[in-house]
C-alpha cells in the first residue's frame, strides 16, 4: 500500500512577500500547491503565481542534466548534448584556467540574477561564493532594480541596507512613488497582501496617494488616487516637496539636529528647486505639490516609499535622498506610522557599512565604483569590448542578462564574442541559448531554504521561516550554491564543499543565532516559522544609522558629483518638444521579469504578446488605431510592436512589458511561440546608460517615437487585461 499524501508547509520564492504555501506530496510528487491558511503572517494569502509555480516544477522544458554546446558555426548554431556533472565542471574549470592564464583574473565575469536573492542558502553564502571567483568583474540584476537606493542609503545613513520602510500598519498618509503593489507586491519592503494594508489605511480615514505616469491597478476607490507624473522627473517632484516643507511649512530644527548633520548644506541645495521651477517638467502643478506637502505635514503620521519606477530614472539616487529628507524634515522618520527601520532577526545593517566616503576608483573608462560589489551592468559590453583586460568568460546564475539589461543587439554581439558562457538556470533561456554550458538548477520545491531576505531589515511583519525540500530534485538538478562551489572546487579554490561541517547552512545559523534560533529549532515550530518582534520606530536612529558619529548625513559630499547632472537633465527636459513620447515599463500579473513565459496558462488573451500601450489621444494625434503594426524607436534601437490604446496612461507616455523576447530560446516550447520583443533594445547601454552614483541602469522615461508600419493586424481580445 502506498503512503498517504502528506502536506508540507513551504513558501513562495518568486517575489518579496514570500507567501506561505502548502504543498501536497503524493508518492514523491508534488500534486498540489495552495496558499497556507496556517501561516502566522500570510494567513492564507498568496497571488495566483505562487500556486502556478507547480507548472514550473513539472515543466517538461526544464533542464534536468548539464548541457554542453556542440557543433560548429558559432553561438547561433549547433545544439546541446547531455554531459555528466564531472565532465561539465572539469571542462569549465579547465577553460576558465586557460582564459585567466592568458587574459588575467578579471577575464572572468559573474552575473547574479534576481532569483538568487530569494534562495536563502545561496544568498547567505553569496559573498563567499563571489570571493571564490576572485574577480572584480561582478554584475547583478541589482543595478537594473534597486541599486539607487543602496547607494543613497550608504551615503545618508552610512549603510547600504538601511532602508526605513513605510509603516503601513499604522500610517495615516502613504505617498507611493513608482510602484504598483497590486501587481508587483512591492520591493525592499516585505509585506503580506499589500493591497489589504492600503485599503485599511483608507478605511481608518487615512490617505493613499500614488505618483505614477499610469493610473495603476493599485489605485482603486478603496485605496487612493494617482498623481500622473511625467516619467523620470520624480527627483524634481520630491525636491519641490521638500522645498515646501523646509521653506514654507517649516520644520523642528532642534529635533532634526538631534539626529542629523549637514542641514545648511541640504537647505542650500534644495533652495534650487522651488515648486514653480519643478512643476513644468513633472507635469504636476505647483499648487498640487504644495497641497501634497501640506497634507503630508498635517497628517498625524505620514510615510513615503519609492520603487523601481523611480530607481530606474536618471536621478534615482538623488530622488531617494530627497525622499529620506522629506521623511526626516516632516518629523516622520523613526515615528510610528512614518518610516521605520525593521530590524528583523539580526543587525544585518552593520554588514553593509560604508567602507570609504568616496567609493570611486579609476577604471578603464574613467571613474567608477561598485555598489554591493557590483559594477554597472550597463557597462558589460564595454568591459567585454575593451582592448586591455577584456572579459572573456561569463558565469550567469539565475539571470537572463540578454533581456534584463539595456543594449539589445550590442549586448548580444558582445556576449556572442566571449570564449565561454555558462548559465545556471531552470531553463534553456535566450542567454543560455548562446552559451557553452547550461547547468540545471533545482527549483524551490526541490531545495531546503530559509526566507533569508526577511532577516534583512525591511520586513513589515518580520518572521523567519525554514522549509525542507518538498521533494527530491528531478534528474540531476542541483542547488545553485552547490553548482558554483563545485566549479570552484574544480578550479582548485576553497569552496563550501571542502568541509561538510561548514556547509551552506552554517552561514544561516550564524545569523539566526542572534535571535537565539537555529535551523534545527525552526524545524520544530508550526510552519517552521518564528514570528519576530515588530519594528521599534526609534531603531532608525539607534540601529540603522551607521556613521561613526551616529548622525544622518543630510547632504553627503558624494552627491555633489551629480548636482550638475540634476541641472542638465532639467534643462534637457525643458527643451523637449511638447509631444515627446516617453517609454515606461508595465509589469503584469502574467509575467515575472523574463521568466514564467513558458507557462501556457499565463499566456492568455492580450498576454500572448507585449504590445505598446498608448494613450488614445496620443494615438489620434498620430492617426493610429488599435492593432496597427508600429515601430517603436529610441536613440538606442527599434522594435516592432502592435499598438493598443490605454487610457490609464498619462499623455505622452507609452508602456511596454519587459522580459519578452525569448523567440530564439529553442528549448522553451511555449515561450518561443509567444516571443514578443525585448523592450530593452530601446534602453541605453554603456557610459550614458546608468547613474554613476549608483550604477543603476536607466530604464524608464526613455524618449521614443512610435510610427506606423502597417494598419490593423488585429490583436486578440485586447480588452482583457487584469
Ligand atoms: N526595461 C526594464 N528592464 C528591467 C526591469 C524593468 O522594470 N524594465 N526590471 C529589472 C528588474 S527589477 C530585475 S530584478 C531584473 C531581472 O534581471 P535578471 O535576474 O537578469 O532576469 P530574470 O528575468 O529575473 O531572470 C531570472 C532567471 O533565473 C531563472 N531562475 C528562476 N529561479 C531560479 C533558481 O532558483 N535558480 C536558478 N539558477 N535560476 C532560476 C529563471 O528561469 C530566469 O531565467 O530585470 C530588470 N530589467
Ligand atoms: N507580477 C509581477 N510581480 C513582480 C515582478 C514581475 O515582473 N511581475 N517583478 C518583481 C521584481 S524583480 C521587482 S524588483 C518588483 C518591482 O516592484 P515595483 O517597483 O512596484 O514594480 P512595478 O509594478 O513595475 O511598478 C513600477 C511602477 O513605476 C511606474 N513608473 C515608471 N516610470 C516611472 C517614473 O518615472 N516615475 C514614477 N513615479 N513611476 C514610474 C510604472 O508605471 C509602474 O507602475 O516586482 C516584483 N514582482
Ligand atoms: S505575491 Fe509573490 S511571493 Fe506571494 S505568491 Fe505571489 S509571486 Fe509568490
Ligand atoms: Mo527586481
Amino acid at each position: 500500500m502506498s503512503a498517504p499524501a502528506r502536506q508540507v508547509h513551504t513558501f513562495c520564492r518568486i517575489c518579496e512577500p514570500g507567501c506561505g504555501l502548502l504543498a501536497t506530496v503524493d508518492s514523491g510528487r508534488v500534486v498540489g500547491l495552495r496558499p497556507d491558511p496556517d501561516h502566522p503572517v500570510h494567513r492564507g494569502f498568496s497571488c495566483h503565481k505562487g500556486p502556478h509555480y507547480l507548472d514550473v516544477h513539472s515543466d517538461p522544458d526544464r533542464v534536468d542534466h548539464p548541457l554542453r554546446r556542440v557543433g560548429t558555426g558559432g553561438r547561433r548554431a549547433g545544439d546541446f548534448v547531455r554531459v555528466s556533472w564531472d565532465e561539465a565542471v572539469r571542462d569549465i574549470a579547465g577553460r576558465l584556467g586557460e582564459i585567466r592564464d592568458k587574459h588575467g583574473r578579471n577575464a572572468l565575469a559573474v552575473y547574479q540574477g534576481n532569483p538568487s536573492a530569494f534562495n536563502g542558502l545561496y544568498y547567505a553564502n553569496a559573498a563567499r561564493i563571489a570571493r571564490g571567483f576572485d574577480t572584480r568583474m561582478r554584475f547583478s540584476a541589482g543595478t537594473q532594480d534597486t541599486s539607487a537606493k543602496y547607494a543613497a542609503s550608504e551615503a545618508v545613513y552610512g549603510a547600504s541596507m538601511a532602508h526605513p520602510i513605510p509603516d503601513l500598519l499604522h500610517t495615516h498618509y502613504f505617498l507611493c512613488l513608482g510602484s504598483n503593489p497590486q501587481v508587483s507586491h512591492m520591493t525592499l519592503i516585505h509585506i503580506s497582501d499589500p493591497m489589504a494594508k492600503l485599503r485599511a489605511i483608507a478605511r481608518r480615514g487615512g490617505t493613499v496617494l500614488f505618483v505614477n505616469p499610469r493610473r495603476i491597478e493599485s489605485s482603486t476607490p478603496e485605496t487612493g488616487d494617482v498623481l500622473l507624473i511625467t516619467p523620470d522627473t520624480d527627483f524634481y517632484f520630491l525636491a519641490g516637496l521638500l522645498h515646501e516643507i523646509v521653506f514654507r511649512i517649516g520644520f523642528d530644527r532642534a529635533a532634526v539636529e538631534r539626529h542629523a548633520r549637514g542641514i545648511e548644506e541640504l537647505l542650500a541645495f534644495v533652495s534650487r528647486y522651488p515648486v514653480e521651477r519643478v512643476a513644468g517638467v513633472t507635469g504636476i502643478s505647483a499648487a498640487t505639490i504644495a497641497r501634497v506637502a501640506d497634507e503630508f505635514c498635517a497628517a498625524p503620521s505620514a510615510s513615503i516609499y519609492m520603487a523601481t519606477g523611480v530607481n530606474q530614472g536618471r536621478l534615482g539616487t538623488l530622488a531617494y535622498w530627497m525622499l529620506t529628507m522629506v521623511s526626516l524634515f516632516s518629523g516622520n522618520l523613526g515615528r510610528r506610522g512614518g518610516n521605520i527601520y525593521s530590524r528583523g532577526v539580526a543587525d544585518v545593517v552593520q554588514n553593509s557599512r560604508r567602507r570609504r566616503a568616496d567609493p570611486f576608483f579609476d577604471g578603464p573608462f574613467g571613474e567608477i565604483r561598485t555598489v554591493g560589489g557590483d559594477l554597472p551592468a550597463a557597462m558589460l559590453p564595454d568591459f567585454i569590448e575593451q582592448a586591455d583586460d577584456p572579459i572573456r568568460a561569463l558565469i550567469v546564475v539565475s539571470g537572463n542578462p540578454l533581456l534584463s539589461i539595456g543594449g539589445g543587439d550590442r549586448l548580444r554581439r558582445a556576449l556572442e564574442s566571449l570564449d565561454l558562457i555558462v548559465t545556471v538556470d531552470l531553463y534553456r533561456t535566450v542567454t543560455g541559448e548562446i552559451g557553452d554550458y547550461i547547468l540545471p538548477a533545482t527549483d524551490w520545491l526541490e531545495r531546503e531554504d530559509i526566507n533569508f531576505l526577511n532577516t534583512m531589515g525591511v520586513a513589515m511583519e518580520p518572521y523567519v521561516q525554514y522549509t525542507p525540500a518538498v521533494v527530491e530534485p528531478v534528474g540531476e538538478r542541483r542547488d545553485d550554491w552547490w553548482i558554483l562551489s563545485r566549479i570552484q572546487q574544480e578550479m582548485g579554490t576553497p569552496s563550501l564543499l571542502d568541509d561538510p561541517e561548514d556547509g551552506p547552512l552554517a552561514a544561516v545559523d550564524a545569523v539566526l543565532r542572534e535571535a537565539d534560533l537555529t535551523v534545527e529549532t525552526l524545524k520544530t515550530k508550526p510552519c517552521q516559522t518564528e514570528v519576530l518582534p515588530e519594528a521599534v520606530p526609534s531603531d532608525v536612529f539607534d540601529i540603522a544609522v551607521q556613521h561613526d558619529d551616529g548622525l544622518i548625513d543630510c547632504c553627503p559630499d558624494l552627491f555633489r558629483r551629480s548636482f550638475d547632472d540634476a541641472e542638465r537633465v532639467l534643462e534637457g527636459l525643458v527643451a523637449e518638444p511638447d509631444d515627446q513620447l516617453k517609454l515606461i515599463t508595465r509589469r503584469t500579473h502574467f509575467m515575472v521579469n523574463s521568466w514564467l513565459h513558458n507557462i501556457s496558462v499565463l499566456k492568455q488573451g492580450v498576454h500572448q504578446d507585449n504590445p505598446v500601450w498608448m494613450n488614445p489621444d496620443d494615438m489620434r494625434r498620430r492617426d493610429l488605431v488599435d492593432g496597427d503594426d508600429v515601430t517603436v524607436r529610441s536613440r538606442h534601437g527599434a522594435v516592432p510592436a502592435v499598438v493598443v490604446g490605454d487610457d490609464t496612461l498619462r499623455d505622452g507616455v507609452v508602456a511596454m512589458t519587459h522580459g519578452w523576447g525569448q523567440g530564439r530560446a529553442r528549448g522553451l516550447n511555449v515561450a518561443r511561440r509567444h516571443p514578443g520583443v525585448n523592450v530593452n533594445q530601446l534602453a541605453p547601454t554603456g557610459a550614458a546608460g546608468y547613474d554613476p552614483l549608483s550604477n543603476q541602469s536607466h530604464l524608464t522615461g526613455i524618449n521614443v517615437e512610435v510610427v506606423r508600419r502597417r494598419q490593423r493586424s488585429g490583436v486578440a481580445n485586447i480588452t482583457e487585461y487584469f
